[in-house]
């Protein structure tokens, strides 16, 4: 079933629901709410409004290509990373919502204070403002992560370290823009997961996939198989599964390399995405906190799961800002044969 025709599905009440209309409804039905969190929602709606501008004339101006800076990963930061990452921590910081926000280009946290230089706002924001970076020069798509957790440090006082290294299931929402050929805003508050399309002619996100599920089955593996040679057994054994010829098998293979995309796509069609270690990259490539967290929580409410090849993603303790770690995310069962995979491929 393709969401064009569950768009037709949608009951007409929930039809030409705006994300703002969305936003005061779920607001209303948190009895005990202070109405920060749908403040936050409302920042990331409004900078990645200002952040799509900017993609969508990428090919225009003269933005694309290296600043020439690197960031802690010691990758090259493209113009728009550095012009995205600007504008989200900018508006969090303006409107004062936060008090304090991690982001993967930066080295270290940002502690948020407010205009009379205190801060009595409760929750922390982690983001990767802009990824899938490699594909700005080739006009691909793109994407911002967010993931938003409970300060554990008492309010008023200044945040720490603490704050941030949560394990993911304290996680209060999490969500993803992806800047294709539409631009979509995905997001969780732990009650199952709604999509709001970009109609960029008026600037208004609007409900149009609404409790986004996995599909009951999938046939599509994302993986970056150049690596093949460098990756562990279980890993290559379960590629060799999906290209088995079986009942339902060879899978489709498909691989944007970049990450919101192709999650995007695995969980309306049905797939499993994987980064898993290398011996390039021992801990893989993508970070717990901006990347596999929010995406972990937003597979988890879709009825999916994710893991690091052993055990949930969302359970891992934390040690540090910019931990890397191996993601295996996407249709519960497709992930749990590739766990299968990968405990007997030791
Ligand atoms: P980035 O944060 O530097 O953009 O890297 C993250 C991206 C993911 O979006 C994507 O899935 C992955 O890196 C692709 O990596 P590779 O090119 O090694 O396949
Ligand atoms: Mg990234």
């Amino acid at each position: 079933m393709t969401y064009k025709q569950n768009y037709n599905d949608i009951a007409m009440e929930e039809r030409n629901k705006t994300l703002g209309e969305f936003i005061i409804e779920n607001q209303k039905a948190f009895q005990y709410s202070s109405g920060e969190l749908s403040r936050i929602i409302n920042s990331i709606r409004l900078a990645a409004k200002v952040v799509n501008y900017k993609v969508n004339k990428a090919g225009l101006v003269d933005i694309i290509g290296a600043v020439g800076e690197q960031n802690i990963q010691g990758e090259e930061q493209q113009k728009l990373d550095v012009y995205a990452n600007e504008v989200f921590i900018q508006t969090l910081i303006n409107r004062e919502i936060v008090c304090g926000i991690a982001s993967e280009e930066n080295d270290e946290f940002i502690t948020v204070k407010g205009s009379d230089n205190s801060n009595n706002n409760k929750y922390v924001i982690l983001m990767d403002p802009l990824d899938g970076s490699s594909n700005i020069d080739v006009n691909g798509s793109l994407g911002t992560i967010f993931s938003v957790f409970r300060r554990i440090t008492p309010i008023g006082t200044p945040v720490t370290s603490e704050d941030f290294l949560q394990p993911g299931i304290n996680q209060v929402a999490a969500g993803y823009v992806i800047y294709g050929t539409s631009t979509m805003l995905v997001y969780t508050t732990g009650h199952g997961v709604n999509g709001f399309t970009l109609n960029p002619a008026i600037g208004t996100f609007y409900l149009s996939h609404p409790n986004m599920k996995f599909p009951e089955s999938g046939h599509i593996y994302s993986v970056n198989e150049g690596n093949y040679v460098h990756f562990p057994q279980g890993v290559k054994n379960y590629i060799k599964y999906c290209q088995r010829e079986e009942e339902d098998r060879p899978y489709t293979s498909r691989y944007i390399g970049s990450l919101v995309s192709d999650f995007h796509r695995n969980m309306i069609k049905g797939g499993i995405y994987l980064y898993p270690t290398s011996s390039k990259a021992p801990k893989g490539k993508l970070r717990l906190l901006y990347e596999c967290n929010p995406m972990a929580f937003i597979a988890e409410q879709a009825g999916g799961k994710a893991t690091d090849g052993f055990g949930r993603i969302m359970e891992i303790q934390p040690t540090e800002l910019h931990e890397r770690v191996p993601f295996f995310c996407g249709n519960y069962d497709m992930v749990e044969k590739a766990e299968e995979f990968m405990a007997e491929g030791l």
